[in-house]
């Protein structure tokens, strides 16, 4: 990790540079993959598990003994720890909820507004290096608070053919009854376009290696919604020097263990308070189990010194991180100058992981920039917005002028005319 000290505005973007994706190359492959289960369905998904996973599944629906075995073979003290994490997560995506709006805006003139679950969604769940149970809890949860009718979970399965326990308990402890083992972009594409054991979705949720977020992005040309366009995970650390260099040390770890494609940030006024955190991070970084991991993040990653906080705000902003942890004497006011950043993470006891597990906010959150116009995953990710209106007689007085003008100005006689029809009408017949 090496730190930069007072760089101009005008390199941040180089400086700070995320790695970049090789998008042609990728859908090279991805594309195949779409168009072999869009022909082919559960045949070519038995096929892909043979290839990628190394595996010849016998079914690709998770059974329910395989349920029942998966909550016995989990520590009681990890059973818990999901349960506490999963009403945390409730209760913070319950209070969400948006109530249907009613506003007369004029008199007679009624227009209304109610959050519509979206029927169908598909929650992808990688396994991988890590397997994110957590993640089942970050989509599942406001997926049934939403009152998603089906809701389908794919995951890829070991080489035993198994899903790992944690998250098949997690799933069932939602009541999500749908866990199909499915990896990779065979997965998106079989939500995308339905086989004869998955259902096809109207939105696709979660996150995944290049090969996934590549096949979410071309889903969205067949008509289904993905959650967000995603790329490696990232934190930015802003602290000053009333934070503790071994606690921000550990945060950086924290996110830098994700993948070697992990980005790290510091953002600091003293070089000196860099260097110790620095420091940190090289006596941390020996014992953690994926250090070889880190440590490739870590060369993607760079400490920033700058004088003042104007400077370390405008830097943060232009940078829009997925995760901000603001460790400074007045968090007040930084928190008040963020405007692009996922989720903000506040004070010297305010770890990220708290949130990536169990304080209740969503660990799936806008990457490589996107915090500037996305928004993390929420309850409302899970609904759609219908609007209604009701307009009565008099309602039709009051409105129909102002409709006939504007559309008679537009050139479009049929929309006037679909108001003049009724207006003569109540004319006619005096009411
Ligand atoms: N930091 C990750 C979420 C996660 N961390 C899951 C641990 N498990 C992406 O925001
Ligand atoms: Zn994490």
């Amino acid at each position: 990790m090496k730190i930069l000290v007072n760089p101009g505005p005008s390199s941040w973007k180089k400086e700070l540079a995320r790695p970049v994706f090789k998008t042609k190359e990728i859908n090279k492959i991805v594309k195949p993959i779409l168009r072999k289960v869009k022909r082919s369905g559960d045949k070519s998904l038995y096929k892909f598990a043979h290839e990628y996973d190394h595996v010849d599944l016998d079914s690709l629906l998770v059974d329910d003994t395989e349920i029942k075995a998966a909550a016995a073979a989990l520590a009681p003290e990890l059973r818990e720890a999901i349960q506490t994490a999963k009403a945390n997560i409730e209760r913070f995506h319950a209070a969400q909820f948006n109530p249907e709006l009613v506003e007369e805006v004029m008199p007679g003139v009624i227009c209304k507004r109610k959050s519509v679950p979206i029927q169908k969604v598909g929650l992808y769940i990688p396994g991988g290096t890590a397997p994110l149970f957590s993640t089942v809890l970050m989509l599942g949860v406001p997926a049934k608070l939403a009152g998603c009718k089906e809701i389908v979970l794919c995951t890829p399965p070991n080489r035993e053919g198994k899903v790992h326990p944690a998250i098949l308990f997690t799933a069932e402890l939602i009541g999500i009854d749908k866990i199909v083992k499915v990896g990779g972009a065979q997965a998106i594409a079989a939500l995308t376009f339905g086989t004869e054991s998955v259902p096809a979705v109207d939105k696709i949720f979660g996150p995944g290696n290049q090969f996934v977020t590549a096949a979410k992005q071309l889903a969205t040309k067949y008509g289904v919604a993905i959650d967000m366009p995603a790329g490696p995970s990232e934190v930015l650390v802003y602290a000053d020097e009333s934070a503790i260099p071994a606690f921000v040390a550990a945060d950086l770890l924290s996110q830098a263990e994700h993948g070697v494609d992990s980005q790290v940030v510091l953002v600091t006024h003293s070089e000196k308070f860099a260097k110790k955190v620095l420091k940190e991070v090289d006596s941390q970084w020996g014992d953690l189990s994926r250090k070889d991991i880190a440590k490739k993040a870590l060369n993607n990653s760079v400490a920033v010194v700058l004088d003042d906080q104007e400077s370390a705000l405008a830097l943060i902003n232009a940078y829009a991180p997925e995760h901000l942890i603001i460790a400074v004497e007045n968090e007040e006011e930084v928190v008040a100058g963020i405007v692009n950043a996922g989720s903000v993470f506040i004070g010297n006891y305010t770890p990220e992981s708290a949130g990536d597990y169990a304080s209740g906010t969503n660990h799936t959150l806008p990457t490589y920039g996107y915090a500037k116009n996305y928004s993390g995953v929420s309850l409302d990710s899970f609904v759609k917005k219908i609007t209604y209106q009701k307009i009565t007689e008099e309602g039709l007085k009051n409105l129909g002028p102002t409709v006939e003008i504007m559309a008679a100005n537009e050139l479009l006689d049929a929309h006037k005319n679909a108001v003049t029809i009724r207006l003569n009408y109540l004319k006619k017949n005096k009411l």
